[in-house]
Order: C-alpha cells, then sequence, then structure tokens
C-alpha cells in the first residue's frame, strides 16, 4: 500500500513529506494506523546525525498511538481494531532480559531494530523500489507502519490518540525514571537537570512520589513557570548563578546533596553536575539524556568512592505491553497531567514546524496529526 510519511532523507535536514510503499505485515508483524505522534528530543538528535546508529534514508518517530488495521501469521494479542501505542522497548516476555526481573531492556529484536529492519532482517517500507529504513522499530512519523506485535501495548479506546502517543516515550520515561529506576521515596530531596518534555514528567513523577524539595534547573527562564506548575520547589537558571556555580547551588538547595538527581538533557557537562550535586554517602544520579557519538561522560572516581551512585535509564525502566496501558488508565482517571505538556498540536504536513517549536524552546510537546 502507498502511505503519507515524513522522510528523514539526509542528517541535517528537513523531513520530506511524501508518499512511500508498504508492505504488510509478515509473520509476528502488526499493520498500524497511526492517528497522532509526538516529537521527542531523540527524533532530532538522531535527525542531526549525532546517534550512532542513525540510518538514511529512514521514517522517525517513536512516540505514536494509533489502530490495528492488519494482523500477520501468527499474531495472537492483537486484533483489527484494537487501540495500540508502539514501543521502542519491547516486552516479549520470554528473552533472558525479560525474565530475569532486573531490567525492562528486552533484547528479542535489538539487534535488528537498530539496523533500522523488522526482526526478519528486511524493511517493510520503501520509496520507488529503494529501501527506507525503520526506526527504533516504531517509525511513527509514516500515516501507517509495521510494528512487531511484542512491540505494541494495547491501550483503552476511550483515550484520546493526540494525548495518551506522549505515553510512548516522554511521560513514561520520565515518570518512570522516578518510580521504576530511582525509586524515589517520600521526603526525598531532588534535582531535575533540563525541563523538557521528560524533565517536567521527571517532576511530575517526583511530586507524585511525596519528593520534598524538587530544584530543577534548566537555561530557558521560561521553564520556571511550568516546572512550578509541575511540583517544581526551587528554579535554578545557570546563566544566572553561573554555570560553574551550579553543583553548589542545588548542593545549598537540596540541604547538603540531592538524594535523587536526573539528567534530562543529554550534555556530558551536566551528567558531571548532576551526579556531583548529589548527596554524599547515597546521592543517586540517573542519566535519561542522550550524547551524540564520541561523548563520554566524565567525574573523580572520587565522586562514587564517597557512595555517590550513577546509572542510566531507558522508558524509564517501563516494560512496555504491561505498564503503559496502566498509565494511559491514570491519565483517564486524572491521575496525572499531559494536557498541560502539549504545548503544540499541528497537522502531520507541517511536522518540521514542530522541530523548529522544539529548536527555538517554544514547546514542551508537540503532537502531529494525521
Ligand atoms: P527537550 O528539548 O524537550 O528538553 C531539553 C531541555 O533542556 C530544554 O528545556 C532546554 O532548555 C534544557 N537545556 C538544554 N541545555 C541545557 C543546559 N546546558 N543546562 C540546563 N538546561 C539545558 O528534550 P526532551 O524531549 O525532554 O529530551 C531530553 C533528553 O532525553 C534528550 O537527550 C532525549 O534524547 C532524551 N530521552 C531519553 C530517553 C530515555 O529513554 N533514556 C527517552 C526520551 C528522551
Ligand atoms: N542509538 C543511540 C542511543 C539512543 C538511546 O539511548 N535511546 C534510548 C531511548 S531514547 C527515546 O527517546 C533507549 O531506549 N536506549 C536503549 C537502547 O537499547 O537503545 C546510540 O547511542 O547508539
Ligand atoms: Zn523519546
Amino acid at each position: 500500500m502507498d502511505t503519507r510519511a515524513a522522510l528523514a532523507v539526509e542528517a541535517g535536514k528537513p523531513l520530506e513529506i511524501t508518499t512511500v510503499q508498504l508492505e504488510g505485515p509478515k509473520e509476528g508483524e502488526v499493520l498500524i494506523e497511526v492517528k497522532a505522534t509526538g516529537i521527542c528530543h531523540t527524533d532530532e538528535f538522531t535527525l542531526s546525525g549525532a546517534d550512532p546508529e542513525g540510518l538514511f534514508p529512514a521514517i522517525l518517530g517513536h512516540e505514536g498511538a494509533g489502530v490495528v488495521v492488519d494482523t500477520g501469521p501468527g499474531v495472537t494479542t492483537l486484533k483489527k481494531g484494537d487501540h495500540v501505542i508502539p514501543l521502542y522497548t519491547p516486552e516479549c516476555r520470554q528473552c533472558e532480559y525479560c525474565v530475569s526481573g532486573k531490567t525492562n531492556l528486552c533484547q528479542a529484536i535489538r539487534t535488528t531494530q537498530g539496523q533500522g529492519l523488522m526482526p526478519d532482517g528486511t524493511s517493510r517500507f520503501s520509496l520507488n523500489g529503494e529501501r527506507v529504513f525503520h526506526y527504533m522499530g516504531t517509525s511513527t512519523f509514516a500515516n501507517f507502519t509495521v510494528v512487531p506485535e511484542i512491540a505494541l501495548a494495547k491501550i483503552r479506546e476511550d483515550a484520546p490518540f493526540e494525548k495518551v502517543c506522549y505515553i510512548g516515550c516522554g511521560v513514561t520515561t520520565g515518570i518512570g525514571a522516578v518510580i521504576n529506576t530511582a525509586k524515589v521515596e517520600p521526603g526525598a530531596n531532588c534535582a531535575v537537570f533540563g525541563l523538557g518534555g521528560i524533565g517536567l514528567n521527571v517532576i511530575q513523577g517526583l511530586r507524585m512520589v511525596g519528593a520534598d524539595r524538587i530544584v530543577g534547573v534548566d537555561l530557558n527562564p521560561e521553564r520556571e513557570a511550568i516546572g512550578r506548575h509541575f511540583g517544581m520547589t526551587h528554579f535554578v537558571n545557570p546563566n544566572e548563578v553561573g554555570r560553574d556555580k551550579v553543583v553548589e547551588a542545588v548542593i545549598d538547595l537540596t540541604k547538603g546533596g540531592a538524594d535523587y538527581s536526573f539528567e534530562c538533557i543529554g550534555n556530558v557537562e551536566v551528567m558531571r553536575q548532576a551526579l556531583e550535586c548529589c548527596h554524599k554517602g547515597w546521592g543517586e544520579s540517573v542519566i535519561i539524556g542522550v550524547a551524540g557519538a564520541g561523548q563520554e561522560i566524565a567525574t573523580r572516581p572520587f565522586q562514587l568512592v564517597t557512595g555517590r551512585v550513577w546509572r542510566g535509564t531507558a522508558f524509564g525502566g517501563a516494560k512496555g505491553r504491561t505498564d503503559v496501558p496502566r498509565i494511559v488508565d491514570w491519565y483517564m482517571e486524572g491521575k496525572i497531567n499531559i494536557d498541560d505538556l502539549i504545548t503544540h498540536v499541528l497537522p502531520f504536513e507541517q511536522i518540521n514546524e514542530g522541530f523548529d517549536l522544539m529548536h527555538a524552546g517554544e514547546s514542551i510537546r508537540t503532537v502531529v496529526t494525521y
């Protein structure tokens, strides 16, 4: 079939709105009509050329929601008409990782996913007979996409696509980093670096678990008001306190150091600050931001010797097929706020404007509808 898509033709170039060809679902695969998709900073990261796994031409997008249109042979858990959220972290419930109980990083299809291919090593997308790569196993910047069954969470049918698509990455990553990865306890003093689509969900998660002080750090002064709206108690702008004084400022505001800190930018210098503002003896810093090819983190090992812990998280440690439907319920029951973070909704044809808004620091999340 033909489908409208926003094609990433080359690193650093705007997406091209075009029509591509899509093959039907093969064994264990599902054809989805994508109804809405968010634009995450990771899409921008890959489009910029900074992603070591970036491939072109490709159809990006990993924060979608839609409806099952067709199922391939062997698919047993989904049927035509089901509402779904594609998962870039699948959940096969069978691989060594899934059964370990220690991680959400299902590895059943990770190799082919990183190669921009379906699990059988081929692509369903093409343009005039030339292969087009999938992205993160989801490719939600196309009106129709093919996704493995193990990479789809079935969700309730009354949930609005243009809101719950955000649970496909940003909401789950931010809240999950607090609940699943850091396991923050009530009364903890915390710091969040980067108050964008992820960091504000970290703040929302911290408020949910009853954190005490929640210090937000961002270069953009406009992020203070929205941060406070979501539960931030103190704000630090590195341009105001001095970039070399940020660690000191956070230690001061958290009464001796953060029990937990979260880096939600993808900046290796800030990752160091996030670790070093943690409390001596027990403070834990969680890296969420994704850094470009060749970037490395550094600190004095003494920071770890004296009890600070550095860890990372992907998709907030969430097991998607199990956890995502529950997070959709939280939204529908009014337990989490998604609406105030979706600052812009654009028709699909204007998807590049969503990237412009992100670059300008004007949007928290832009959602594109088909
Ligand atoms: P975003 O663009 O919405 O937000 C980034 C924020 O960081 C902005 O508010 C910006 O003003 C601020 N910022 C930039 N440089 C700063 C600095 N030096 N000091 C302080 N603040 C600074 O991005 P997002 O969608 O929230 O994504 C954030 C990061 O998380 C990206 O690296 C993205 O790739 C990554 N990410 C990781 C996962 C995961 O599973 N680990 C999931 C989603 C996104
Ligand atoms: N391809 C990059 C890494 C990108 C990355 O870390 N992606 C996160 C999700 S970001 C969503 O917005 C992730 O899930 N990582 C675990 C994994 O298996 O990819 C690189 O550096 O090569
Ligand atoms: Zn994302």
